[in-house]
């Protein structure tokens, strides 16, 4: 009997480990049509209060506009969605209403594209650490309220992680 149960939860363990990893590994959401890649946050300079997230890629393969309206995260006093522009010559960032992802379109929220994207971590309760997760919620006009986790990674590490991720297809 005991060796029943002892190869059961061996087995168990096993296939939970097995569920863990492949999750682990592909880091990534599925709310509505939506597909959600790759959250990631650089580590916050020294005494600096604000941080910022962001996400490899927002993938709608539904036929129906929705939108990312808003994001929250216990780690931050205030979480807002923002975006970068050259005001002259000053880059700028400022808070915007919501990020548009239209039916068919793979919306960028990354680091250094060009929309100037992110998720502005405003009012930090500790620092980000390489290496630490932590939870966020993304708010869609559509698809509705979806949990992801945000992995605090130093620039060199995410963009390993994006390649590794766009090598896999
Ligand atoms: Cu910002």
């Amino acid at each position: 009997m005991h060796k029943f149960i002892s190869s059961f939860l061996a087995g168990f363990m096993f296939l939970l480990s097995a569920t863990v990893s492949t999750v682990v590994n592909a880091h990534d959401f599925q709310v509505g049509e939506l597909l959600v890649k790759h959250p990631y946050a650089m580590p916050s300079p020294t005494g600096s209060k604000n941080g910022a997230a962001f996400l490899k890629q927002i993938k709608n393969s539904g036929k129906l506009a929705d939108q990312l309206v808003s994001v929250r995260t216990q780690i931050a006093n205030k979480a807002e969605i923002h975006e970068m522009k050259m005001d002259g010559d000053v880059m700028k960032m400022r808070a915007i209403s919501g990020i548009d992802i239209p039916p068919g379109a793979e919306v960028s929220v990354a680091k250094g594209n060009a929309n100037g994207y992110h998720l502005m971590l405003l009012g930090l309760k500790k620092p980000l650490k390489d290496g630490d997760k932590f939870s966020m919620w993304l708010t869609f006009k559509r698809a509705g309220e979806v949990k992801v986790e945000v992995w605090v990674q130093s620039p060199a590490d995410a963009e390993k992680t994006e390649k590794s991720q766009e090598h896999k297809h």
